[in-house]
C-alpha cells in the first residue's frame, strides 16, 4: 500500500532531486516493510518533521518534506528552460522574419530625372583628379550633364566635350560622379545607356584607337550612413586617402558593364545617402574577396539608371538585425508560456 502510493505521487523530476528523493523512499519503505511499527518509532524519535497521525497518509508526508525546495527549484528551471526555447525561437525566426523595403529607380536620361513615386530626392555632382599624373593630386569639381545614354562628366582631364569625352572616363584623368540622396538607400543596381561594350570605333578620341571598355568603382560614404548625414567637402581629399581618412568604402569595382542591362552592386547592402561612382579608380585601395586589377584609361561609361531600396525600419548604423521582429515573437512566447502553466495547474 505504501509503495503503491509512494509511486503514484512520484513527480517528473531533475536527476538529482530523484536520485535523492527516491533514495530515501525506498530506505523509508523497507524500513516499515520490515519493522510495521515502524511509523510510531519513527514518530517517537523525529516528532517534528514527521507528524504523523492516523489520518496521514505516510508517503505523501515524506514527498512534501522532502521535495518541497526541489520541486520548487524544479519549477523555476522548467520555466527557465520554457523562456529560453521561446527565446531561442525568437532569435532564429527573427533572421525569417521579412524586412518591409521599398524599391526605388532614378532614370538619368538627358531629358531629365524620372524616379519612382514616393522615392528619395537625387542630386549629383561630379569631380576629378587635379593632376596629370595619373589619378593624383586632389580632387576637384567637373561639370556633369545629362547626354544621350545618361550623365557623362566634362573635366580637365578632357580634350574636349564631345563624344567620347564627355563621357565619365579614365582615360587621362578619371572622372567620379556623386550621389547625393535625400534619405539614406541601398544602391543595388547601375545601368549605363552608352556605349556597347566592346565597341571598336564609339571610344575613339580621335588619334588612339580604343575599345570601349566599360568597368567602374563605386563607393559608399560609410562614417554616417543615417539619414542626416553631411557629406565632406570632397576637394580637401585625393583618391588615395578616400577611404582611409575619407569616411568612404569601397563596394567594388564593377567590370564589362553591358548597355542598358542592370548591373548587381552592393550584396552585401550598405546603406547610405552618399555614392561615389567612378570610371575604374585604381587609387581606390581593393582588398581580399574584390575585384581587383582592371584595365585603366580605356573605360568610357554614361550612367542612365540607379536602383535601390530603403528597408523598413531603416536599420542601425552597421547593425541588419530586426530587432522588432525577435521582440514581437517574444512577446508572444510569454502570454503562451503563462497559458500552458494555467493548464498545468489545473490537471495537477
Ligand atoms: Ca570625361
Ligand atoms: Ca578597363
Amino acid at each position: 500500500m505504501k509503495n503503491s502510493l509512494l509511486k503514484k505521487r512520484a513527480p517528473i523530476h531533475p536527476s538529482f532531486s530523484f536520485s535523492f528523493c527516491s533514495h530515501k523512499r525506498v530506505l523509508m519503505s523497507v524500513f516499515f516493510t520490515v519493522f510495521p511499527y515502524g511509523r510510531r518509532s519513527l514518530a517517537t524519535l523525529k516528532p517534528m518533521p514527521l507528524k504523523i497521525n492516523k489520518k496521514t497518509v505516510l508517503a505523501p508526508r515524506l514527498h512534501n518534506t522532502c521535495c518541497n525546495n526541489n520541486k520548487t527549484m524544479s519549477n523555476r528551471m522548467r520555466t527557465l528552460k520554457r523562456l529560453g526555447k521561446f527565446a531561442l525561437v525568437g532569435f532564429f525566426a527573427s533572421f525569417l522574419a521579412p524586412i518591409a523595403s521599398a524599391n526605388y529607380t532614378w532614370g538619368l536620361p538627358n531629358s531629365g530625372i524620372t524616379t519612382t513615386s514616393g522615392a528619395p530626392g537625387l542630386e549629383w555632382s561630379a569631380y576629378v583628379n587635379s593632376s596629370n599624373t595619373y589619378g593624383s593630386g586632389n580632387l576637384r569639381t567637373a561639370n556633369v550633364g545629362t547626354y544621350s545614354g545618361g550623365l557623362g562628366v566634362c573635366s580637365a582631364g578632357d580634350s574636349s566635350c564631345s563624344t567620347p569625352e564627355h563621357a565619365m572616363d579614365n582615360y587621362r584623368r578619371i572622372d567620379s560622379i556623386v550621389f547625393a540622396f535625400d534619405a539614406a538607400v541601398a544602391l543595388d543596381q547601375i545601368t549605363i545607356g552608352w556605349p556597347n561594350f566592346g565597341n571598336t570605333s564609339q571610344c575613339d578620341i580621335g588619334y588612339t584607337q580604343i575599345t570601349c571598355d566599360t568597368d567602374i568603382t563605386v563607393l559608399a560614404y560609410t562614417a554616417d550612413t543615417s539619414d542626416t548625414a553631411v557629406l565632406p567637402n570632397l576637394t580637401g581629399y585625393n583618391y588615395s586617402n578616400l577611404t582611409t581618412t575619407g569616411g568612404w568604402s569601397l563596394v567594388d569595382n564593377y567590370a564589362n558593364l553591358q548597355k542598358d542591362q542592370p548591373t548587381n552592386i552592393n550584396p552585401t547592402g550598405i546603406t547610405s545617402k552618399y555614392w561615389l561612382v567612378s570610371a575604374y579608380n585604381p587609387k581606390i585601395s581593393c582588398g581580399p574577396g574584390q575585384t581587383c586589377g582592371l584595365t585603366t584609361k580605356d573605360d568610357f561609361v554614361k550612367i542612365a539608371s540607379l536602383h535601390g531600396l530603403i528597408r523598413t525600419p531603416p536599420p542601425t548604423s552597421g547593425s541588419p538585425v530586426p530587432e522588432p521582429a525577435s521582440l514581437l515573437l517574444l512577446a508572444w512566447g510569454i502570454p503562451l508560456l503563462k497559458t500552458r502553466r494555467g493548464k498545468k495547474t489545473l490537471t495537477a
